[in-house]
């Protein structure tokens, strides 16, 4: 980062929490309890979650505010870079008694001139289903990568991947993030989601989420995630053994 800009962020950054100091007469036990909370945070490997739950949703809003491509959201905490290149018929990797119902997802992707991309790779997260969700490489207890996958799309600009619904995600209520928002009377809990990165080459990389209609955190994200066009229906699919569900999004990519 070039060294002017540094100065300009973070000069701008120590004096607005001056101004937060005077205005609030913060005292000297509230700034030792807020060095201590820091501490305990850094400890706990929670920067990153407090960080993406309280900050990134306005670094989405003020980087994509004239985006002609589809709805971006945050990208979280928790992605992994390197998951698994899948092979069609792709199949998020998962185990042999993965909890929760099978969801085939798929759509395309294209760039805002509406032409199909083929050969666009999505990078796709997720939580495990059972209640509360769970990510791998991040909770412990799961295989490294599991529910997480690279696919590409065809020369169709289409994919289908086949993976479990996620479950509802709580921010843990044992760590200094959940403490916080206990303190602060705020919901630790996230809607399920699916998580999204997709790229093609001459085009700017869209973050995403994707969540399902009628989910009872919609309202009340504690990411602050949650935007319109980015609530897809869950289709119960009908005769299927196992049964499931099918859920589809079309991605739409601007030229960078
Ligand atoms: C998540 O799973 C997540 O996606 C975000 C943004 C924050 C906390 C947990
Ligand atoms: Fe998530």
């Amino acid at each position: 980062m070039a060294q002017e800009r540094v100065r300009e962020v973070v000069e701008a950054l120590v004096e607005n929490l001056r101004g937060v100091i005077r205005d609030k007469k913060v005292n000297y036990d509230e700034f030792h309890a807020a060095i201590q909370f820091l501490v305990r945070l850094g400890d706990a490997k929670e920067i990153p979650l407090l960080l993406a739950v309280l900050l990134e949703a306005t670094v989405d809003d003020v980087t994509h505010a004239q985006t002609k491509g589809s709805t971006t959201t945050i990208q979280g905490p928790f992605h992994i870079p390197g998951a698994p290149m899948l092979q069609a018929p792709y199949k998020l990797p998962r185990r042999a008694d993965e909890p929760g119902d099978l969801l085939v997802f798929s759509g395309t992707v294209h760039g805002t001139d509406g032409r199909p991309l083929p050969g666009a790779e999505l990078d796709m997260w997720q939580a495990t289903g059972d209640l509360p969700g769970k990510y791998s490489n991040v909770h412990p207890g799961l295989p490294d990568y599991n529910l997480r996958g690279r696919f590409v799309t065809d020369d169709q600009g289409q994919f289908s991947v086949e993976t479990v619904v996620p479950a509802q995600y709580e921010i843990r209520k044992n760590g200094p993030t959940g403490e916080l928002f206990e303190l602060l009377g705020r919901s630790a809990w996230r809607p399920a989601h699916l998580h999204f990165k997709v790229s093609h080459p001459d085009h700017r990389t869209l973050s995403t989420q994707l969540f399902f209609n009628d989910d009872q955190y919609l309202a009340s994200d504690a990411g602050n995630a949650v935007k319109p066009g980015l609530v897809i229906p869950l289709v119960k699919t009908e005769g299927e053994d196992p049964p499931g569900f099918r859920a589809t999004y079309d991605f739409v990519l601007e030229p960078s």
